[in-house]
């Protein structure tokens, strides 16, 4: 098992130093890309920074990562060799120092800890059945039932601190008495409290503060069938899959839902926010609408597709992208927001996305790829992890983890491209690098984990 620096450390700090990882380096220090576990890691040559990874949006769970605070980390550039490693005390900039300049033996001759790599890897898994849409946020795991609705509770909530061994903890249910009927359909996290987007009525939110002792805040709202929804601060969206038109919430009151205004035109199944744009899949295609207003939504842009039954659509600042019943993962430019152009893009057929940064995370029919989309006409693969023992429907990321809902139950996956961030001079090559021999001489074949 293998961590990031900071993040995953300082929450799973036995699992850092994990002897394993030593059979690693061999491979890594000859650029081979492959792991000691048969990990396949695809190591593109791309020159594309690809470190930002600040305002993500995978369906409504939002996550951020800031680069900047990860200290020490380099995936390219030069970085000058710091003059006292190798003398055998630690000193600034340097992680560890064990007075030699060998590499492979756990520090390297740039005074990197060679045991934190992003390895990908399986890492855990839990019988977990009949996963729906989920969301994962500080160690826990939100999901909403499958198809199949005999799963008992409404939410469930599954404690993913150790992500080796994840376990169920709570679940939560409205009333039955007077919400017999409901059925959940979408989630999406807001602040400290999760959304489920159902039918009949149409939304609740569950105050997860204490994720052990889940507490209902708001259900309310005209009834829906199997609705959908997308938070993006204080405003959430919800849609259904028939009829009606979607619906746009200021949430800045978890307990109290208040109704801005309408959005769409009709059958908005499916939606996503980013920014100030609000994007609904239904009849017409994808509509793309400015929400600068919320009371007073205008109808930007369309594009007139056939989206087909929308499983997921999400944005960044200028691509959609949606996984669909229709095809393959299909994209569409929106730079031009009254004139949204589809592109092709190669990046398979999946049931669920997610996107983080420039990364976007595509179940695979045995595990997940990883494409880097900072030019989204040129997907490059960043990544994968083609391993997993059952096939996946739907998916979340909290870094440095991606958990998979798969008929087999619950798989997490950690360290892929974008969930962990590449450090020069480990002596295992992560994307983007092209090389890492474990220092930052320059004139040696690999000059700042470029290849040269
Ligand atoms: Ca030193
Ligand atoms: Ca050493
Ligand atoms: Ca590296
Ligand atoms: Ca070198």
């Amino acid at each position: 098992m293998t961590c990031r620096p900071l993040l995953a450390c300082a929450l799973l700090p036995l699992s850092c130093f994990s002897p394993t990882q030593l059979d690693n380096e061999t491979d890594a220090s000859s650029g081979s890309g492959t792991s000691a576990d048969g990990t396949a890691t695809t190591t593109a040559s791309s020159t594309s920074a690809s470190s930002t990874m600040t305002g993500t949006t995978a369906g409504s769970e939002t996550t951020s990562v800031d680069p900047d605070t990860t200290a020490g980390s380099s995936s390219g550039g030069t970085t000058a060799p710091l003059p006292s490693c190798g003398d055998n005390n630690l000193d600034d900039g340097e992680e560890c120092d064990d007075g030699n300049a060998t590499v492979g033996d756990g520090c390297s001759a740039a005074c990197v800890d060679e045991t934190q790599t992003c390895d990908t890897a399986l890492v855990g898994g839990a019988n977990v059945p009949n996963l729906g849409r989920m969301v994962a946020a500080g160690g826990y795991l939100y999901a909403v039932p499958g198809f199949d609705t005999n799963a008992t509770g409404l939410l469930r909530i599954v404690d993913v601190t150790d992500p080796g061994t994840p376990t169920q903890i709570a679940t939560f249910a409205p009333d039955p008495e007077n919400y017999p009927f409901f059925r959940a359909r979408g989630i999406a996290m807001g602040d400290h409290h999760v959304w489920i987007a159902g039918s009949d009525p149409e939304f609740l939110s569950v105050d997860v503060s204490d994720p052990g002792m889940p507490v209902l805040g708001d259900i309310d709202g005209p009834n829906d069938i199997d609705g959908h929804l997308a938070i993006q601060g204080d405003l959430m969206l919800t849609a259904e899959s028939v009829g009606d038109q979607a619906r746009l919430y200021d949430i800045s009151d978890p307990t109290s839902a208040m109704f801005l205004s309408l959005i769409g035109s009709y059958v908005e199944y499916n939606v996503a926010l980013h920014d100030h744009w609000a994007f609904v899949s239904g009849g017409p295609g994808i509509e793309i609408w400015d929400i600068t207003v919320p009371a007073v939504p205008a109808l930007t842009g369309l594009a007139e597709i056939d989206p087909g039954t929308v499983r997921r659509i999400l944005a960044s600042d200028e691509t959609i992208y949606l996984a669909s019943t229709v095809g393959p993962i299909r994209a569409i430019d929106y730079s031009q927001p009254d004139f949204p152009q589809e592109f092709a893009i190669d990046v398979g057929a999946a049931p669920d996305i997610a996107l983080l940064g420039d990364f976007l995370y595509v179940p695979t029919t045995n595990g997940l790829d990883v494409y880097d989309v900072s030019s989204p006409t040129e997907p490059v693969q960043a990544g994968t992890y083609l391993q997993i023992d059952a096939y996946t429907t739907t998916l979340a990321l909290d870094p440095p983890f991606a958990f998979l809902a798969t008929d087999a139950g619950l798989r997490v996956v950690e360290d892929l491209p974008g969930l962990c961030e590449a450090r020069c001079g480990n002596a295992f090559v992560e994307y983007p690098e092209q090389c890492d021999d474990g220092n930052l001489e320059p004139a040696d074949g690999c000059d700042a984990c470029t290849d040269a």
